[in-house]
This record gives structure tokens, sequence and C-alpha cells, in this order.
């Protein structure tokens, strides 16, 4: 049987400390504003998600002694990148752009929330083994294929498109629709392995009427 397909868009971690003036600014972030803002009006079904951290998060450099950001540590599911403090739960920084259209999005994920493990993928957090419930959600309500959109290509974007292809949802990368913070080449690899895993890119003239 096969099965009709039924789209929705997920925009991922588009939130102040994400944009130009926050904690972890990914280079010209908020120029996917706008673009996600008219891709909104052409989806049926808009998801978002929202990295959230407490205070203290292991993912902070600051919570490691002698550690800078961008440094790594040895965490007990592998190896994990040091941050600046970012999207901590509550902060202005945490709180989505002002001028993203969150009115249409039928659901949250937040992300991250647990002191001790880092949380790039919408799907799973960074131990590949803690599910944040979204295959769950996705599956009930029949939705087969996803548009990723948002923050960061190198790291958010990426993983939830890696992760949503094992879950076997069909993922499509809005090429002019996200940015990356490029740690040695980082972006470059990022399309390489969403492209060698089968994410299939698109622009947003293709989706737009
Ligand atoms: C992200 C680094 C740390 C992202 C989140 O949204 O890509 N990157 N936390
Ligand atoms: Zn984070």
């Amino acid at each position: 049987m096969t099965q009709k397909e039924k789209k929705a868009l997920l925009v991922i971690d588009v939130q102040n400390d994400f944009c130009p003036g926050g904690a972890l600014a990914v280079p010209d972030g908020d120029e996917v504003v706008p673009v996600i803002n008219q891709l909104i009006d052409t989806f049926d079904i808009v998801i978002q998600t929202q990295d959230w951290h407490p205070e203290g998060h292991h993912s902070f450099a600051s919570s490691h002694e002698g550690k800078e950001p961008y440094d790594t540590v040895e965490m007990d599911y592998g190896t994990q990148v040091l941050w600046p403090d970012h999207c901590v739960q509550g902060s202005e920084g945490a709180q989505f752009h002002p001028e993203l259209n969150t009115l249409k999005t039928q659901v949250i994920i937040r992300k991250g929330f647990r002191k001790a493990i880092d949380s790039y993928s919408t799907f799973y957090e960074n131990d590949q083994e803690t599910t944040t419930g979204l295959t769950g959600y996705l599956k009930e309500r029949g939705i087969t294929s996803l548009y990723a959109v948002g923050l960061a290509t190198d790291f958010c974007v990426k993983w939830s498109v890696l992760d949503g292809i094992d879950e076997g949802f069909k993922m499509n990368v809005v090429t002019d629709a996200v940015r990356g913070i490029d740690l040695d080449g980082s972006i470059d690899e990022a399309w390489e392995g969403m492209k060698s895993k089968g994410a299939i890119f698109v622009g947003s003239e293709e989706l737009l009427p």
C-alpha cells in the first residue's frame, strides 16, 4: 500500500540566542526569518523546535572548569562541543525571534532540558537513545515528509534531518532557509552528510506559489 504524502514544515531553533546579538549567534541567522514566514503561509502543518537548557547545562563551557566555548569534552555518550551559555529556560535568548510567525505552530518540541544530555536532533538527544517524542507525534498525525528550515545547518538542522531519515520520514532541507555556525568546515560536512543519507534539497522558490 502506498502512503499518501503529508507534509509539515519543521522550524528549527529560530531563537534570539542564535541570531545576531545573541549568545550563540549564527552568522546571518536572522535572514531565515522572512523566508520561513513566507513558507509558513503555504504549509498546513507547522512544527517548531526550541532549544531549552536549564542553567548549568553540561553543554555550556561555563559548567566545565578550565574550558572555553568551542572546546570539546568527553561525555558518557561521546564527544560534546562546549558552547557559550545559551537558550536558558525562560530567558530572552530562548524566545523565538520576535518577527517569526509562530501563530500557526501546532506543536513546539523543546529539547536539551536534561542537564546532562545535549540535544541537537529534534528526534533524539545526543546520547542517540533518549527520544523527544516527535516520531510518535508525526506518525499519529500521518505526517510522512518534513521540510526543515532554521538554525543551525551544521548542528540541529543536520542531526534532525539525519535522524528523521532513520525514523522513516522523507526529509527535505530548504537551502535558503537555513544558516550554519561553521566550526572547521562543519557546514560543508553537514551538506555532504545530509545528501549522502538521502535528504532532498529544495529552494524556497520551488515551494512558494
Ligand atoms: C544548536 C548548538 C547548541 C543548534 C543548539 O540549534 O544548532 N547548536 N545548541
Ligand atoms: Zn543548545
